[in-house]
């Protein structure tokens, strides 16, 4: 079966998120940061960054949660959770992936970086307002990219609406503010989806043992 290796509250609910949206049993492996299993040498066999999330399946193993998405969305529901390889849909579905993984996110985990989770002698506080500002940045974009739209790609839910919305969420509990009316309203349609709050409950569940 599927393996995902993770954590609740970080980049694993992306995968997870979406295993539940189509359907697919995973076996969902806790790696626990405080007790060191992330560096332990069975992970980093895994994952060699000693990150989450990474997956095992078909005889691979795999990280970086984007890739993770895109592999798992095309074997399983291609055509319709991602847009065919070729099409101008899946144009805009990779657009907006690699805009949330490198303009959205970024500065967010560019705050995460430089308050908690570096080493302290590599945190420096003077980036964090430049990191706040180019998070605003983005989301301006973004909003002005959405309009009135239900989802990223018009009115149909797909798998980048996952990495958007897992995103937005990050920022707001990084105390980010999100002002736009249009960004709260694609947010609350997002997340409103039970398959997010499946993986969440699951991921609860797990640790709480
Ligand atoms: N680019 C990677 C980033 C993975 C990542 O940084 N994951 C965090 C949790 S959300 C982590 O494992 N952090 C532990 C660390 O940096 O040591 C991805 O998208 O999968």
């Amino acid at each position: 079966m599927l393996k995902v290796y993770g954590y609740p509250k970080t980049r694993a609910t992306r995968i997870t998120w979406l295993l539940e949206e189509m359907g697919v049993e995973y076996e969902y492996c806790l790696v626990d940061f405080a007790k060191g299993e992330s560096q332990s040498p069975e992970y980093l066999k895994i994952n060699p960054a000693g990150k989450v999330p990474a997956i095992e399946t078909d005889g691979i193993v795999m990280f970086e949660s984007g890739a993770i998405v895109n592999f798992l969305a095309d074997k399983h529901s291609p055509g319709d959770l991602i847009p065919a390889l070729g099409t101008v849909q899946r144009a805009l579905f990779e657009q907006w992936s690699y805009f949330t993984l490198t303009e959205l996110e970024q500065p967010l985990w560019t705050l995460g970086k430089h308050k908690f989770a570096l080493p302290k002698k590599y945190r420096v506080e003077d980036i964090l307002p430049t990191a706040a500002w180019e998070f605003q940045k983005a989301l301006k974009l973004l909003s002005e990219f959405l309009q009135d739209s239900e989802f990223v790609l018009g009115d149909k839910f797909s798998a980048v609406d996952i990495l958007v919305a897992q995103t937005l969420r990050w920022g707001m509990s990084f105390k980010q503010p999100v002002e736009q009316s249009n960004l709260i309203a694609y947010l609350e349609r997002v997340e409103a989806r039970p398959a997010r709050n499946i993986a969440i409950s699951k991921e609860e569940a797990l640790l709480a043992g």
